[in-house]
C-alpha cells in the first residue's frame, strides 16, 4: 500500500488557474526552434503574474514567430494579421478596449523590414503593449533568406552571403523613444521570463528583442543568432529579478551599493544586481553607447537596456473616458443635436 494519491492536483496561482490554463495549441514549429522556448516563458510569466487570459489580446504579423501566439494563452483573444502590420491592428483594438492587456509577437523580418515604419511609430507613441521580437536573423517561414538583422558577411549554402550591415532592433527602438527596451536570448529562459514579467508590468511600449535561433535555416555557429554563439558569448548587463507589487524584495548575499531598484507604474519592482560593469538603464545615452560598443565587438549583451517608467503612454495623451469605448452605448457616443449644430455652424 502507498499513501500517494491516485490523481495529483496541479498547483494554482492566486486567481485559481493552473499553468495548463495558460497554454495554447500544440506547436507545429520545428523542434528546437527558439520561438517555442519563448512561448513557454510567456506561459510561465502570465501564470506567475496571475494574468487573466480573457483580459488579454494577442497580435502578430506573418512568420514562424507570428504563429507563436497560437501556442500560448489559448483562452485569450487573438488576431494573426498581415505581414508587418501588427502595430496598427493592436492600436485599433487597444483603443476599442483600453482595459485589455496586449501582447504582440513579431519576427525580425516582420519588424525590421516590412513593418519597420509601423514599429518606429508605435515606439514614439508609447502605445501600451508588450512587443516581443523573436529575432533569428532570417525569414524562417519562407525558408531562410537573410533578414535585416543578419550580420554582414555570413554565408549560407542556399542563400549566399549577407551583404549589408545589420539593423539593431534595440537601437532603433531607443532612437524612436521607446520607454522600455530589453534584449535576451531564448537559451536563457530565466532571464527571458523575468524580462517578460517586467515588460508586462510596464505602462507604455515594452520592446523585447529576443535572440531566437532558427535551427533549420540559420544554425551557423559563427552567427550571433545561434544557440552555440549565445551559450558561449552571452554577457549579462546585470543580474535581474522581478518583484511583483506587495512582495518583499529579498536578495541574498549582496554587498552594499550593488543593488538598483526601479519601480514600475503598477507598483512592481525590477531589481538589478550590478555585475562587473557599471550600467544605468535609465540613461538613454549610456544605453546607446553600450549598444554601439556591443555591435562593434560582436557582443551579445542581454538585460534591461533602457526604461523610463514615467513617460506617458499613448492612452494618457487622449481624453479617454474610463469605460472602454466598445462598451459605450449609442446614446453615450452620439453628440447631442445642440453640439452637432454648433459643429456644423463652424463649417460655414
Ligand atoms: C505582404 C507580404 N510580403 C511577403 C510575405 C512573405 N513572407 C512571409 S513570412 C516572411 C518573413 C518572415 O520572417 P520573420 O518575420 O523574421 O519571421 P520568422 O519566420 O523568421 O520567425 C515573408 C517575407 C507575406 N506573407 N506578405
Ligand atoms: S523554420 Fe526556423 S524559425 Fe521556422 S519553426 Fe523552423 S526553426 Fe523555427
Ligand atoms: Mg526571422
Amino acid at each position: 500500500m502507498t499513501d500517494t494519491p491516485l490523481t495529483s492536483v496541479s498547483p494554482t496561482n492566486l486567481i485559481g488557474l493552473t499553468r495548463a490554463d495558460y497554454k495554447g495549441a500544440v506547436s507545429t514549429l520545428c523542434q528546437g526552434c527558439g520561438h517555442n522556448s519563448i512561448a513557454n516563458q510567456i506561459i510561465a510569466a502570465c501564470y506567475e503574474l496571475n494574468i487573466k487570459p480573457e483580459k488579454t489580446m494577442k497580435f502578430s504579423g506573418i512568420g514562424c514567430s507570428s504563429k507563436s501566439p497560437t501556442y500560448f494563452l489559448g483562452h485569450s483573444f487573438g488576431f494573426n494579421g498581415l505581414h508587418g502590420r501588427m502595430p496598427s491592428l493592436a492600436q485599433g483594438a487597444g483603443f476599442g478596449d483600453t482595459s485589455m492587456r496586449i501582447i504582440g509577437v513579431s519576427g525580425d523580418g516582420d519588424t525590421a523590414s516590412i513593418g519597420f515604419g509601423q514599429f518606429k511609430h508605435l515606439s514614439r507613441r508609447n502605445f501600451p503593449m508588450t512587443y516581443i521580437v523573436e529575432n533569428n536573423g532570417v525569414y524562417g517561414l519562407t525558408k531562410g533568406q537573410f533578414s535585416a538583422t543578419a550580420e554582414r558577411g555570413k554565408t549560407l549554402k542556399k542563400q549566399g552571403t549577407s551583404r549589408y550591415l545589420p539593423v539593431d532592433i534595440c537601437m532603433e527602438a531607443l532612437i524612436s523613444n521607446a520607454s522600455f527596451v530589453a534584449r535576451s536570448f531564448a537559451g536563457d529562459p530565466r532571464q527571458v521570463k523575468d524580462l517578460i514579467k517586467a515588460a508586462l508590468s510596464h505602462r507604455g511600449l515594452s520592446v523585447l528583442d529576443i535572440i531566437s535561433p532558427c535551427v533549420t535555416f540559420y544554425n551557423l555557429d559563427t552567427s550571433l543568432h545561434s544557440y552555440s554563439w549565445g551559450k558561449d558569448h552571452e554577457s549579462h548587463l546585470h543580474e535581474l529579478s522581478f518583484v511583483p507589487p506587495r512582495e518583499e524584495i529579498m536578495i541574498e548575499d549582496f554587498e552594499e551599493n550593488t543593488i538598483r531598484e526601479i519601480e514600475l507604474h503598477d507598483g512592481s519592482t525590477i531589481v538589478l544586481k550590478k555585475l562587473d560593469v557599471e550600467y544605468d538603464p535609465t540613461n538613454r545615452w549610456d544605453a546607446m553607447h553600450m549598444l554601439e560598443e556591443a555591435y562593434l565587438n560582436d557582443w551579445l549583451v542581454t538585460g534591461l537596456i533602457y526604461v523610463d517608467p514615467d513617460q506617458p503612454s499613448m492612452y494618457d495623451l487622449y481624453n479617454l473616458v474610463d469605460k472602454p469605448l466598445n462598451r459605450l452605448t449609442e446614446k453615450e457616443l452620439r453628440p447631442s443635436e445642440e453640439a452637432l449644430n454648433k459643429i456644423n455652424a463652424r463649417m460655414f
